[in-house]
């Protein structure tokens, strides 16, 4: 089936190109063994055998002076490829971007290439659950997990390949809500499955994580607290990760979700945060194992009539004081924005504020809030605005989110991802969808790229589509991004959505609820205001940011109802009125949306049948879905305002 090999589909290789010689260091075969075996298995994949009417050379060296690990050089002379590494990981990478420069035409005689990732840690989150469902997930079920066993089969090596080959070196395999069967993952029962996959992952230079409930011992039913300050917790956890990496002494380490949403954590114990994370951290300094910290703290409990609490301050509120307080071991793992992965946020102030911790940054390919994989909405666009934001925190001297999480810094820092994998055989569901994935890939490894070159590499690599064929499909992803935004929740308000499901339209669906997402529309005016006047939101942040979002005078279109509250007669910088924007932007990015699917229809010659049907299915949906959001919203608003469309088109 098409689709299931994604951007490695290596036949046009096969097809032309065969090896006439591979030589190899022995410094590489016994020092990396098993990657050594993975790179010899590619290879042979890509280039068939080695024979004599072969065309290419290709020396595999380590290299030391390389010096950061996964780095690689690739440099031609004429036939003969010289690929070096800083370790066997490194060399496992430049096979794959090998590959990737002769399918897409780049290789040439003197080529000469040296490419080093911009953080040590480049890691993709499952919330795969034990029974084999996915929260959030839009593609099928989980491949990790079924029936509360681990699954680990060929399609575990397919993936590992899928990761190797864009440099992810970590994953975290179950959802960070921990509970049942998951809660016992860090005992005897599981380890054998684990062993297994730790050493499925292993040989492609992938290190195994996992989340961990934070209240595993209580559950367990061995303790009656999970303080994390009470010595028979500590030991507890002592004993416990001693049995763990007795086992799996690969393991790379835990990610903990606590104290939000309903899971367990310090809290509980009246400890804050950092006593939570650092027992855990320091009972595994011993292995050299990490602990990964959610930031995603809040209390989803609260009463829509509480105008003094804003979801938007907690994670700085619970941790910026916090600074300087965890172990060297211990990463912090904060959201991009201040609240939940919308479709457009303020990067979140804690990026600012946290001069003295390790941070790791984690983005949603999973379009929990962006469409679902039903809708197009290629991410990079809004990725690349997060990565330029400039946070000027005072302890870095490059302090724009790429500098801090794509340049080596001496903290480490990290990226990491929620998925958007299952085990539809194309493995997202919606073929466009594979994009999302690449690009966080190439993201994490370079965080300065560019969103239309990589659209058009993965055009290339995955539908055939050279830059030609692929013009009208770029210019659709390219936009995609905004026109979803146009079409749903307008000028950074966010929430107007499903609740539960997070798909399709309800504007007061998050309205009387309890998790902290207003937007508290009334016949005059919409919006919160967060400025210095309001919740103090917009304070957070140093006063070089803090500024350009405090005024409504200073405070760009794209997030002023995120910041203020205002009359739908207000004008905007466009000049439009506030009213009149919704009304444009929702009638515009329908008409895109709508429009899709004719645009598709010009590459069902181009592409495989099954994957343009699915496409083609999708954005069916798509013009369903977006119109539902256009009237809905528009019509909710006119309603509201009484306020007519200078356009006069049609409202209910
Ligand atoms: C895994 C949002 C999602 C939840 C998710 C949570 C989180 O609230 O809707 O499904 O839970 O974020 O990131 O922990």
């Amino acid at each position: 089936m098409a689709g299931y090999e994604t951007w490695l589909d290596s036949r046009s290789v096969v097809d032309q190109e065969y090896l006439r010689t591979l030589s190899i260091d022995p410094a590489l075969i016994s020092t990396y063994p098993v990657i050594t075996d993975t790179i010899q298995k590619e290879l042979r994949r890509s280039f068939g055998e080695a024979r004599a009417d072969g065309r290419y050379e290709i020396d595999l060296k380590l290299n030391a002076s390389l010096e950061t690990s996964g780095a690689y050089s690739i440099r031609c002379e004429a036939d003969r490829v010289i690929l070096e590494g800083a370790d066997g990981s490194g060399l496992l990478y430049a096979c794959f971007a090998l590959v990737k420069r002769i399918r897409l035409g780049q290789l040439h005689d003197a080529y000469d290439e040296c490419s080093v990732p911009g953080t040590a840690l480049r890691m993709i989150n499952h919330w795969d659950n034990m029974d084999g469902s996915i929260e959030r997930g839009y593609s099928g079920y989980s491949f990790f997990f079924e029936q509360n066993q681990l699954v680990i089969n060929e399609r575990t090596e397919d993936y590992c390949r899928m990761l190797a080959s864009l440099g992810i070196n970590a994953v975290v395999i179950n959802n960070v809500n921990v509970k049942e069967e998951a809660t016992w993952l860090i005992t005897e029962k599981h380890f054998p499955a684990l062993k297994r996959l730790s050493a499925v992952f292993s040989a492609y230079g992938i290190s195994l994580f996992l989340s961990l409930n934070y209240a595993a011992p209580v559950e367990m039913g061995e303790l009656d607290s999970a303080d994390p300050l009470e010595a028979a917790v500590i030991s507890w956890w002592d004993a416990r990760f001693a049995l763990v990496f007795r086992e799996l002494p690969d393991l790379g380490g835990f990610l903990v979700k606590a104290d939000s949403e309903g899971r367990p954590g310090p809290f509980t114990y009246g400890r804050d945060q950092a006593c939570g994370a650092n027992m855990l951290g320091r009972a595994l300094e011993p292995y050299g194992a990490t602990l990964i910290w959610r930031a995603f703290v809040y209390n989803a409990q609260q009463d829509w009539r509480d105008t003094k609490t804003d979801r938007a301050r907690a994670a700085y509120d619970y941790f910026a004081a916090l600074d300087g307080q965890f172990l060297d071991n211990v990463y912090l793992q904060i959201k991009n924005g201040p609240m939940d992965f919308q479709v457009r946020e303020p990067v979140s102030p804690l990026f600012s504020a946290m001069t003295k911790t390790n941070l790791i940054l984690e983005l949603q390919i999973a379009q929990e809030y962006t469409g679902q994989q039903i809708d197009l909405c290629y991410l990079l666009p809004q990725w690349r605005e997060i990565l330029d934001f400039d946070t000027h925190n005072p302890a870095f001297e490059a302090s724009q989110m790429k500098a801090i999480f794509g340049r080596r810094n001496e903290r480490p820092m990290a990226i990491a991802a929620v998925s958007n994998t299952g085990n539809d055989m194309n493995w997202f569901g919606n073929d466009l969808a594979a994009l999302n994935f690449y690009a966080y890939g190439r993201l994490t490894w370079d965080s300065e790229v560019d969103s239309l070159e990589v659209a058009a590499e993965w055009c290339q690599l995955s539908l055939g589509l050279d830059a030609q064929a692929a013009r009208d499909l770029l210019d659709l992803l390219m936009q995609s991004w905004h026109v979803y935004e146009s079409y749903t929740a307008p000028l950074g308000i966010g929430w107007m959505v499903t609740p539960h499901t997070h798909y399709g339209p309800s504007v007061d669906g998050y309205e009387y609820d309890r998790w902290g997402t207003y937007h508290k529309a009334d016949h005059e005016a919409i919006g919160v205001d967060r400025s210095s006047q309001g919740t103090g939101y917009a304070t957070l942040y140093p006063p070089a940011i803090s500024e350009q979002f405090d005024t409504v005078e200073a405070c760009p279109d794209e997030y002023l109802l995120f910041y203020h509250r205002m009359k739908y007669t207000d004008r905007l910088k466009s000049s439009k009125t506030v009213i009149q924007h919704i009304y444009d932007s929702h009638f515009w990015a329908y008409e895109q949306a709508a429009a899709y699917l004719e645009r598709w229809a010009a590459y069902e010659k181009l592409l495989a049948p099954d994957v343009y049907q699915r496409v083609r299915s999708r954005f069916l949906r798509q013009e369903r879905n977006a119109r539902e959001w256009c009237d809905q919203v528009n019509s909710y608003f006119w309603r509201k305002s009484g306020i007519a469309d200078e356009k006069g088109r049609p409202l209910y």
